[in-house]
């Protein structure tokens, strides 16, 4: 442990020896060290809980050297550095990424043994870090990883929420929620940054004071409520690389000044509660996924969190840079994740104009080119609005410096289309209406010098609809498209460590370089005429397979057979992501499964002539508040207790749900699955994430035309995925047809809803809701006009998947289906998050990587 760190104090920074990484005594000196000291054990009682402990420990110690090393360098490079500014990190469990980034999986794996661990038991240990709800969050987690494995400097800042998103039960077919408290045990991968605190005020009074020095007029914020912002620092390992960048999660905490005047009236209760009303701020994530809430505690954390993020880049910059602000721009690059943080950018011109005294129009213009802003949704009901009165309330000072900002914008359109009240009306970030509120993406895209979408559907889309006022006054320069990514590390080589393995021995590439290049994944198409490869790849899948099936089996206690199809849909539960669809297409099947039986065709030949053997996995959170979400669940639910139990069926068809679906259940998930569907109305998924994943991990995608299963296909080719439905310029034209001329339900469709109106699936009130807004209340999602699509996109991939039943000589199987996945895998290098990051580094921050 002693060999851990040597010292070059000579050349600005630290040459690391990192002993307990490589070698197995320093790994277990350290070990034992931390049972005892840290933990305060021994290790004849050490069980697998304390070795997670004892290990990730362990680990810590040496990504914090690589971490202090890292900061100490930025600062002597002095370069350009960005902020990443999301309230969500889907982080999911650190340990693995960490033991894969710095290289010491092998070495910790042998030393726990010798100890007496499991590494897979001690790794079980680890909670997750669920603070998101899900593709938003999990990117920024993405984002994060690239950040660190290319050299770039950046920094993410959010919240450390003490209850993540809530866990998922199934009690008799309803989601119910219950906290996830995870920090039960302490988190070993936070460092408490007690000395770091910001205070951050709210409510109060605006008034005007004279500057004594100079004499002109200043406004002075005073009054209200002060919390702390008390910062958590996350270090994130860069793969194949020390460079280890931070990601500051801040804690709201009481200010040690206390109310006296209440006290002294005898309201001491009172003035307690007032502190511990101020942890409340940190204390939940909105388990809200593309909805907006509107509440006041939401606006609370935003503010909260930009404020005290804001406040410390400002206060890191004046550190090397005093008040020349001239420089801010050149070194400085905040990306804003979504609309959430939006507040920064009123909070930065205050910060200028009011306590730095900066004129407005200079400070304006550092401003907007610092912040750039990423829409992730096209979907109105998740565009943020804050009522003007709440606001006010809450930020009163702000809401001025909003009315400012929007005064010289809307001069600015006046001048450049003079007399278009109607152009300045739709542009306005406040919106006259009732209530008054303030429009937060007509805020974000005034502020800052690029606005981008997450796939090229969606950033055409966001030009040509939501936004479309915007490209008119600014040009279409400032709209910029940056299609998602996601980290090959977590999402293969952790995930997947068979077919990653296989991967790297056929690329020659023993140290697994092909994760941060991921496009030399190219390379394997040369092996996808080698029957002894297809075999080796179609048999990693079933043991793959395997896996899941046993995580079905302890969760649900459903056998699902390994040889089958399995046919996934695991994301958010929302309806314009469609598992309705889904799940009407897979009654349908039973249903005709169960006709075909009375006719006495026998299950044999249903499986050669009609069906094959499939189980239908589900698994994804609702919004508690969400009632179509809540209800799709629980129908999912209830057609697998019906099918499941069906002695006739067999492994024809099971239906399962997965519950509390979280990262590393997607780990397990994403690997075992066949086919996947990301099925959503065309135009609504903005991206999607999980589809390259799936894709990655050589499932096969069913798709509508819709976020990045446009690229995808491009990608992969047109024959490696199965794509159905309406396309999004047919959308507003169908739903404008169901409107005034009603909605044709098809035969197919109308028997699935007759089914579940029998009652078969429970009570049928209970779903009333779901079949009437797509029967009767003009079917938004379009699910009428593309069930009979979906069914046919389903027969044509059964054939292509054969009848294999997981034998490896079955070479239909392997020609037709295993090639494919081959494929799609080979030409996935695109959706890597490094090239993503690389885009953005470029495009909009117009940064570089450190130098090594
Ligand atoms: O719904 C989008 C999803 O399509 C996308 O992949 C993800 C990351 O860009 O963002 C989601 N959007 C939200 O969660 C809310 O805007």
């Amino acid at each position: 442990y002693s060999q851990l760190k040597v010292l070059d104090s000579n050349k600005g920074t630290t040459q690391t020896n990192q002993g307990v990484l490589t070698s197995k005594d320093a790994f277990e000196e350290s070990f034992v060290r931390h049972v005892e000291t840290t933990l305060a054990r021994n290790m004849y009682n050490c069980d697998n809980l304390a070795a997670y402990q004892a290990t990730s420990n362990t680990i810590r110690d040496a990504l914090l050297i690589d971490w202090a090393n890292t900061q100490q360098k930025q600062t002597i490079q002095d370069g350009k550095r960005v902020y990443y500014l999301s309230l969500e990190f889907l982080m999911g469990r650190a340990m693995d990424n960490a033991l894969i980034n710095l290289n010491s999986r092998d070495n910790t794996k042998s030393s726990l043994t010798e100890l007496g661990f499991n590494l897979e038991d001690v790794l079980e240990q680890e909670p997750d870090a669920a603070l998101g709800n899900g593709g938003l969050g999990r990117l920024a987690a993405c984002f994060v990883d690239s950040l660190s494995s290319k050299n770039y400097s950046g920094w993410g800042y959010g919240l450390n929420y003490q209850y993540g998103i809530f866990k998922q039960k199934i009690v008799d077919g309803y989601q119910i929620e219950t906290p996830d408290y995870w920090l039960k045990y302490s988190n070993p991968w936070e460092i408490m940054r007690n000395e770091i605190q910001i205070p951050v005020d709210f409510y109060g009074y605006v008034y005007e004071d004279h500057d004594p020095n100079t004499g002109k007029a200043k406004k002075i914020w005073a009054g209200g409520e002060r919390v702390l912002a008390v910062a958590a620092d996350f270090p994130i390992p860069g793969f194949n690389t020390d460079n280890t960048n931070n990601l500051r999660l801040w804690n709201a905490k009481p200010t040690n000044e206390f109310d006296f005047t209440k006290f002294n009236a005898g309201d001491y209760q009172q003035s307690v509660a007032a502190q511990q009303r101020a942890e409340s701020i940190t204390s939940v994530l909105y388990p809200n996924d593309n909805f907006e809430s509107g509440k006041e505690l939401r606006l609370k954390q935003q503010y909260f969190w930009v404020s005290a993020s804001l406040h410390d880049i400002v206060r890191r910059f004046k550190k090397n840079h005093k008040n020349n602000w001239n420089k801010f721009a050149d070194q400085i690059a905040i990306q804003l994740n979504d609309t959430h943080p939006t507040l920064a950018i009123v909070e930065l011109q205050r910060i200028f104009v009011d306590l730095e005294g900066l004129e407005w129009d200079k400070a304006w213009e550092i401003v907007t080119k610092v912040f750039a802003y990423t829409n992730h949704t096209v979907m109105s009901e998740a565009l943020e609005k804050w009522p003007v009165d709440l606001l006010g309330r809450l930020l009163p000072r702000h809401l001025e410096i909003i009315y400012d900002i929007n005064f010289n914008f809307l001069s600015d359109v006046e001048k450049k289309f003079p007399g278009d009240r109607d152009l300045l009306g739709r542009v306005s970030v406040i919106e006259e209406n009732h209530p008054k509120s303030v429009r937060m993406a007509s805020l974000a895209i005034v502020g800052s010098h690029k606005v981008n979408g997450v796939a090229e559907l969606h950033s055409e889309l966001i030009k040509t609809t939501i936004f479309k006022d915007f490209v008119k006054v600014f040009g279409k320069d400032k709209f910029t498209n940056v299609t998602n990514g996601i980290t090959p590390r977590r999402w293969l080589r952790q995930a997947n460590p068979k077919l990653a393995a296989l991967i790297a021995e056929k690329l020659n590439d023993p140290n697994y370089e092909y994760l941060t290049n991921l496009g030399s994944l190219k390379k394997l198409e040369q092996f996808v005429n080698d029957d002894e490869f297809l075999k080796r790849w179609d048999s990693i899948k079933f043991d793959n397979k395997v896996k899941l099936a046993n995580l079905i089996k302890e969760t649900t206690n459903i056998e699902v057979d390994p040889t089958v199809l399995f046919d996934v849909q695991v994301k958010r539960i929302h309806e314009y992501k469609r598992q309705q669809l889904n799940i009407f297409a897979v009654i349908y099947r039973y249903l005709r499964i169960k006709e075909l039986l009375s006719q006495g065709v026998s299950v044999e030949e249903i499986k050669l002539k009609h069906y094959i053997s499939k189980a239908s996995i589900f698994g994804g959170k609702a919004a508690p508040g969400y009632y179509m979400a809540k209800t799709i669940i629980h129908l999912i639910n209830k057609v697998g207790d019906v099918v499941n139990n069906d002695p006739e069926i067999g492994n024809l068809l099971k239906v399962v749900f997965v519950p509390d679906y979280n990262v590393s259940k997607a780990e397990i998930i994403t690997p075992g699955s066949d086919l996947s569907n990301h099925i959503s109305t065309a135009g609504t998924e903005a991206s999607g994430t999980s589809n390259m994943k799936f894709a990655l991990n050589g499932g096969l995608i069913i798709g509508t035309v819709d976020g990045a299963n446009v690229e995808i296909t491009r990608e992969i080719g047109e024959e490696n995925i199965f794509l159905f439905g309406n396309l999004a310029e047919s959308v507003e034209e169908l739903r404008h047809k169901h409107i005034f001329e009603g909605v044709h339900i098809s035969e197919t469709l109308a028997k699935v809803f007759s089914a579940i109106e029998s009652g078969i699936f429970g009570n049928p009130d209970e779903y009333r809701a779901l079949i009437d807004g797509i029967r009767y209340h003009g079917d938004y999602y379009l699910v009428s006009d593309d069930f009979d699509l979906f069914l046919q996109a389903h027969t044509k991939l059964e054939k292509v998947f054969g009848h294999h039943g997981g034998d490896a000589n079955d070479t239909d199987h392997l020609h037709k289906w295993v090639k494919k996945s081959v494929l799609s895998v080979a030409n996935m290098g695109f959706f890597s998050s490094d090239r993503c990051i690389d885009e953005y580094a470029e495009d909009i921050w117009n940064i570089e990587p450190l130098s090594q």
